[in-house]
């Protein structure tokens, strides 16, 4: 019996830790895969060739409309993942313009390369909406969380640049008919995570500390609330909205919100150190002009109709993340 065609899958964000965490799960699921990778000398090339062989990578930027159309005729994808973005909140603020350019307009750049690549309309589309849409704010957040009717508020560049590749998907949806859906997800966490952002910046110091190759961590404020998943879990969700009969917007959370503080309290408690205070200093360079203060999602929707559910919590979340740098560090005692 011949063997069925294998599925195409292109990727934008590989480096980043959701394009890492999808390439393995395709893989999984048996499909041939592409990614772009941008720069001629992307100093994470080389770990991205290593951990991920079975991905081809396509020089291409999401600024560069051309070189998208390119990475499109070369893969010749059934499904695309748009992943790439300037991701780093309190980065969009010093860099807004490239963030609306990339985070922004890159979304518009990529559903034209297909457009313009796929005049039988076959080609399914994610596009990674984002929960900062929302902003946090108290007057428009609904007591059991946000849903996919819930009002947006973005209160950084990077949401407002996010809000427009949201709206410029479901419009390519209502007027090519093309299936291009938004995964509305929740801040999601995990091993790949970038150190950049609080949890890892948190996990990795943890494991430092302990190792004695640290004496404390700097951070900005730590009242803010997430709703905090794995990574892991969040991949799965974006394969299953593209599988989907009707293209449709998934939120995907866990139905619970932590503050930095819970999360310190449980990483510090890892390495047998109950009092995490004296160890952490506040630091104004790490507070953004404007905070999203508190994020809670309610993933009934994706849980009905995709069958997805998170499968890791919170306490198991930061246990994972407190082991795994705490085997990587150990390697530098
Ligand atoms: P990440 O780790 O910051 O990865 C971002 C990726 O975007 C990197 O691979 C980066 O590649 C790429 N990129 C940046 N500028 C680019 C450009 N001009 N052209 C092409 N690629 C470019 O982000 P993540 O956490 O994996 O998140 C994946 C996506 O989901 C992002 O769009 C993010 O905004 C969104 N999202 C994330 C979360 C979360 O909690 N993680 C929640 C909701 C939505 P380089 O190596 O070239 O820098
Ligand atoms: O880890 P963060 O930088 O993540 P943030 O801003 O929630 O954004 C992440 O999740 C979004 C989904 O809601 C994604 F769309 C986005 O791409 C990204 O993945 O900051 C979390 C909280 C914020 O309130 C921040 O002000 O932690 C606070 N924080 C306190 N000290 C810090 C620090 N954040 C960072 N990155 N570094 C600090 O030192």
């Amino acid at each position: 019996m011949a063997e069925a065609t294998k599925k195409r899958a292109l990727i934008t964000g590989i480096t980043g830790q959701d394009g890492g965490h999808l390439a393995a799960l395709l893989h999984e699921k048996g499909y041939e895969i592409f990614a772009i990778i941008r720069g001629q000398h992307n100093p994470r090339r080389e770990a991205t060739e290593a951990e991920y062989p079975y991905v081809t990578l396509i020089e291409a930027d999401l600024g560069d409309q051309s070189s998208l159309i390119r990475a499109m005729q070369t893969a010749k994808p059934d499904e695309v993942y748009n992943l790439g973005a300037i991701s780093h909140v309190g980065y969009s603020f010093k860099d807004p313009m490239l963030t609306a350019d990339i985070t922004g307009k890159g979304v518009l750049n990529m559903l034209e390369a297909i457009r313009l690549t796929d005049p039988e309309n076959k080609v399914r589309f994610y596009q990674a909406s984002t929960s900062e849409m929302y902003g946090g704010l108290d007057y428009n957040r609904p007591e059991k969380g946000y849903t996919e009717e819930s009002a947006f508020h973005p209160r950084s560049p990077y949401g407002v640049a996010k809000l427009y590749g949201y709206w410029i998907t479901k419009n390519y949806r209502e007027s090519y008919d093309m299936f291009a859906v938004s995964g509305i997800l929740f801040n999601h966490e995990g091993e790949r995570r970038g150190v950049e952002f609080v949890t890892r910046k948190i996990t990795n110091a943890v494991a430092r500390i302990k190792l004695g190759l640290q004496t404390h961590i700097e951070l900005g404020d730590l009242w803010p609330q997430r709703d905090w998943g794995y990574a892991g879990d969040y991949v799965e969700g974006m394969w299953l909205m593209l599988q989907q009969d009707e293209p449709k917007d998934y939120v995907l959370a866990t139905g619970e919100t932590h503050s930095i503080e819970e999360f310190l309290t449980l990483a510090f408690k890892e390495i047998g150190i109950d009092d995490w205070k004296p160890y952490v200093k506040q630091n104004p360079a790490f507070m953004r002009p404007a905070e999203v203060d508190l994020l809670l999602g309610d993933p009934t929707k994706a849980e009905k109709e995709l069958g997805w559910k998170r499968k890791v919590d919170f306490p198991g979340l930061v246990k994972l993340m407190v082991e795994h740098d705490l085997a990587i560090e150990s390697t530098k005692v």
